[in-house]
């Protein structure tokens, strides 16, 4: 593989640029002399300044130290730890060794330009037991890193929960599905605040509601174009009734209020906080204004069950009708909590999850199939349209008038190796950033009020069920050494950081 630019492509492309350019004297330009003469002028996709650059990461993807320190164990050690749960029987146990080594990867975080980071409290490590006497060590591995990104001027991000529940909580309670995991929930984020508040500005409460909840306990199907969907699951790995599965989705969205509360009440002045959910994203068919009317009303139906009810206080008749009998038991007063005024909104946007177009017909849409032929990343759900970009945080401004949105994650994994001359030559990432950016860029042109991104993520890491086999990361991991190794992506994004425009 030849990745150097002769002297003869440059000329040719500097013959194509003045022939492009010149249209007065189509046909008849001269060659440029030299590539070097002429100024040429990037197109500037800028982005609102003050804006946020940032990766992202998450407690049991990346820390490994499984059982140190007074760490408890999660549930996620027990599913890893379950034979035939993950591809090639991975776990987390190592990792990427970022407990030992977070010095290390916040130079690295400096390095690739990022200017905010995303990461997740391991809520075992703070309470092995989910609840009761804090581990001080826990605690203070979580400050250290906070003083690290501080010191080389990194805005640090907390996600509170990012799946790794504490065994105890779901041995005693059977997880989120009791009331009692959510109020513990609030505890521990109280906390947290009050522990990191001085110095964490910003905390989202769960992130991916709809991940954790349906994959862990009833398995999920995504729709992956040909009329194929796909069935995935994650920890705890149980399979709920559709009923007992609204419950649970209730139970979390409870949790995220009762945590809002709890970090208004004992946090310090000035914490903003926040949730992180991958909304399903509509796209309409076409920019014609039925259209876009159409993709607002799926957007709000189809996710109703946690953005919708967190940002209105209410679930739709729609939603209530439509489970009947299964739809979630629930008080005013629960409404009210869950509703609690955030500081921002924080979506993970990945993927279309429908296209619509308008219907006169309940429910005033239509979701039309994805094509079998529809392009995808590496990732077997990740259908790739870059117009998802565009149109989620777009919906939730429109719909729900928020004032202030994070983008908390966006990527995608590629078949990255190691080259002969050491460099990781992921083309497609750079192509799929570029791509979805560019939308991004045109939502914040159009006044959507986007504060960052935070692209997923930082480093390869352990990818779920799928084990270490789908690298997401701008750097790329030698799982066997731990060398890490910055991808030509991480250039991509140095730049446009650099730059506050899509590069
Ligand atoms: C998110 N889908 O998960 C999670 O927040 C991350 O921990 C994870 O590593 C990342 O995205 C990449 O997968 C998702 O099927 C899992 O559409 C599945 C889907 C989307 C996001």
């Amino acid at each position: 593989m030849s990745t150097h630019v002769t002297r003869r492509d440059a000329a040719k492309v500097a013959a194509a640029v003045t022939l492009a350019s010149s249209s007065a004297t189509v046909g008849v330009a001269q060659p440029a002399q030299s590539s070097d003469a002429r100024e040429v002028r990037p197109p500037r996709r800028e982005f609102p300044s003050g804006f946020y650059w940032g990766t992202g990461t998450s407690s049991y993807q990346i820390e490994g130290a499984w059982n140190e320190d007074g760490k408890g164990p999660s549930i996620w050690d027990t599913y890893a730890h379950t034979p035939g749960k993950i591809k090639n029987g991975d776990t987390g146990d190592v990792a990427n060794d970022h407990y030992h080594r977070y010095k290390e990867d916040v130079a690295l975080l400096k390095d690739i330009g990022a200017t905010a980071y995303r990461f997740s409290i391991g809520w075992p490590r703070i309470f092995p037991e989910g609840v009761g006497q804090a581990n001080p060590k826990g605690l203070d591995f979580y400050s250290r890193l906070v003083d690290e990104l501080k010191a080389v001027g990194i805005e640090p991000f907390a996600t509170l929960y990012h799946w790794d529940l504490p065994q105890t909580l779901q041995d005693k309670y059977g997880g989120w599905q009791s009331k009692d995991t959510a109020k513990a929930f609030a505890d521990y984020a109280g906390y947290m605040a009050e522990q990191l508040g001085d110095r964490v500005k910003h905390f989202f409460t769960i992130n991916e509601f709809r991940s954790f909840v349906e994959g862990g306990y009833q398995g999920f199907d995504v729709q992956v174009g040909g009329g194929k969907t796909l069935h995935l699951g994650g920890a705890p790995g149980l399979r709920l009734s559709n009923g007992e599965l609204n419950q649970v989705r209730h139970h979390a969205v409870l949790g995220h209020g009762l945590a809002v509360q709890a970090i208004r009440a004992r946090g310090w002045a000035g914490t903003k906080v926040g949730f992180a959910e991958n909304m399903r994203t509509v796209v309409p068919v076409m920019e014609t204004p039925e259209c876009i009317k159409a993709a607002e009303r799926a957007t709000r139906d189809l996710n109703a069950d946690f953005t919708t009810v967190m940002l209105e206080g209410r679930y739709t008749d729609d939603y209530l009708k439509r489970n009947g009998k299964d739809a979630p038991t629930f008080t005013d007063d629960e409404l009210k909590t869950i509703a609690s005024p955030l500081d921002f909104v924080g979506v993970n946007v990945y993927r279309p999850n429908s296209y619509v177009t308008p219907s006169d017909d309940p429910p005033g849409y239509r979701s039309i199939p994805i094509n079998a032929s529809h392009p995808k990343t590496q990732s077997e759900w990740h259908v790739f349209d870059p117009q998802c970009l565009y149109w989620a945080p777009h919906h939730v401004q429109s719909l729900w008038g928020a004032k202030s949105i994070f983008i908390t994650e966006n990527g995608c994994s590629a078949s990255d190796v190691v080259a002969d001359d050491g460099k990781v030559y992921d083309s497609d990432r750079i192509m799929f950033l570029r791509a979805y950016l560019t939308q991004l860029q045109r939502a914040t042109a159009d006044g959507v009020a986007v504060n960052g991104y935070f692209l997923w993520s930082a480093q390869d890491n352990f990818e779920w069920i799928y084990g270490y086999g789908n690298r997401f990361g701008l750097i790329y991991v030698d799982f066997q050494t731990q060398k890490r190794t910055p991808k030509l992506s991480a250039s991509f994004f140095r730049e446009t950081a650099r730059r506050n425009a899509v590069a």
